[in-house]
């Protein structure tokens, strides 16, 4: 007979920094990176970068079998320790090295410095050492609070019954319209970077009902700003069987509820390190889009030069006025000029001139775009038509509203712009790992 061999992971012996305080009088086995040393007289304080923090462990002759020198910043070790009670401490706790054993060591020394509480350079060079800055504390807070808003979202949306999808990323057409589409050979023919999951996010209602998708967009944007990036992750959701794109806009504002809720059960830590204040959401405002841009014009004296959209000052203004006449951070404008919007989207019965759609800004900037979408085939076919559009070139999507979909509707958010006015960053590279803009590739 053969006998089975299971393979039996052992508990990893090492402890986590969160666990530390439960190890008070005993000695301990842990790994990460020496982050910081600073040498007193006579002894040192090690600063290690563990998993989920970063813990001062200190160094003397005294306990330790191995010399000082043996520990270089950056070097990774595995380290043991004792954990001793120390009244005097933060922690209530001391932890005194006592073998260390060097993984891997830094070949030179940073091109950077990177262990002062922020990295104190231009925002290019953050970017161009990308591999070695966001080993700071805070730059990576950025992104564990960045990881937390999509466990949030996550979490949100499946309990709302929402079935997460993954579309592909490269499409034989564009959804969204526009020149900023990125092209590229394939094979003998031609195809695009998806510049959103729009229409498979819309096929896939016909499929699941609700679907949603957190997954990286690509715009091809010839200008340098502050707000635009070529590569950035669309948090999209879909929903089917609505009676009014109010229901969307409904789900957002529950949905921004629980994620602020859940950053501020969370990460709390990481948000007094980075000094972030989290809005509160209550019942987000409305205003439909023509009376925001009187309201602007009238209050701020200035003249409306764009009827179809907003100018980025003036997203900025509403926010001010929408704060202080309602105390809130976040504003739903409604009903934009169907002029602007794409060819799936819903037109208004009483009012063909504008859609059924909303932008969300928050702090002054427009995170998301949402609304209803045209679920009639005729009437889809009608405005493909109208706009001059080849419905043969849309065929496969086109099955959604031939073969019978319900009303739906759905929006994108952008993931970077979220986390960028979460934290009061004036640019969304701030908020981006690796940003891809037109003069960036690297790293
Ligand atoms: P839209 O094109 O408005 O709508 O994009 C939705 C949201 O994505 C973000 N965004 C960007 N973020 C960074 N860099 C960019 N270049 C960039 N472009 C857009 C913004 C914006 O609000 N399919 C629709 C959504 C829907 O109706 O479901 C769409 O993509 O935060």
């Amino acid at each position: 007979m053969n006998t089975v061999k299971y393979n039996t992971l052992s508990a990893n012996p090492e402890t986590e920094a969160c666990e530390l305080k439960n190890h008070i009088g005993e000695t301990i086995r842990l790994h990460g990176a020496v982050y910081k040393i600073r040498r007193m007289s006579g002894f040192a304080f090690v600063l290690i970068r563990m998993r989920d923090a970063i813990v001062q462990s200190v160094y003397s002759e005294k306990f330790a079998s191995f010399p000082l020198n043996l520990l270089a910043e950056e070097a990774c070790v595995r380290l043991t320790a004792q954990v001793v009670a120390e009244e005097r401490s933060r922690t209530g706790y001391e932890l005194r090295l006592m073998e260390a054993q060097v993984l891997s060591a830094p070949c030179e020394e940073l091109p950077i410095v990177i262990n002062q509480k922020k990295v104190n350079t231009s925002l290019e060079n953050l970017l161009d050492y990308r591999p070695v800055t966001l080993r700071n504390e805070k730059e990576r807070a950025i992104f564990r609070i960045q990881a937390a808003i999509c466990t949030a979202f996550r979490e949100f949306l499946n309990r709302e019954h929402f079935t997460e999808i993954h579309s592909p990323k490269i499409a034989a057409i564009g959804a969204e319209g526009g020149a900023n589409i990125f092209k590229l050979p394939y094979f003998e023919k031609e195809a695009y970077l998806a510049q959103s999951p729009q229409f498979y996010k819309q096929m896939m209602v016909g499929v699941f009902e609700r679907v949603y998708e957190i997954a990286p967009v690509f715009r091809a944007e010839k200008h340098d700003t502050s707000r635009h990036l070529n590569e950035y992750t669309s948090v999209d959701f879909e929903m089917g069987y609505i009676e009014s794109f109010e229901e969307i806009m409904a789900t957002e504002n529950r949905m921004l509820r629980y994620c602020i809720d859940f950053l501020r059960e969370h990460c709390s830590d990481l948000l007094t390190l980075l000094g972030c204040t989290l809005p509160q959401i209550e019942e987000i405002p409305q205003i439909p889009f023509a009376s925001a841009k009187e309201w602007i014009a009238n209050s701020c004296k200035r003249k409306i030069t764009d009827m179809l959209d907003f100018e980025p000052e003036e997203e900025r203004l509403l926010c001010e006025l929408v704060k202080k006449e309602t105390g809130s951070e976040l504003v739903f404008v409604t009903h934009y000029p169907s002029a602007k919007r794409p060819f799936y989207a819903m037109d208004n019965p009483q009012n063909p001139e504008e859609t059924l759609s909303f932008d969300l800004l928050f702090r002054g900037l427009e995170i998301t775009t949402g609304g209803q979408r045209i679920h009639s085939y005729k009437e889809q076919i009608e405005k493909l038509h109208a706009r001059g559009m080849h419905e043969e070139l849309f065929e496969s999507y086109l099955m959604l509203h031939k073969y019978g979909v319900a009303p739906h509707g759905g929006l994108g958010l952008g993931l970077e712009r979220f986390t960028a006015q979460l934290l009061g960053f004036e640019n969304v590279r701030s908020a981006t790992l690796f940003p891809r803009d037109i003069h960036r590739l690297i790293p």
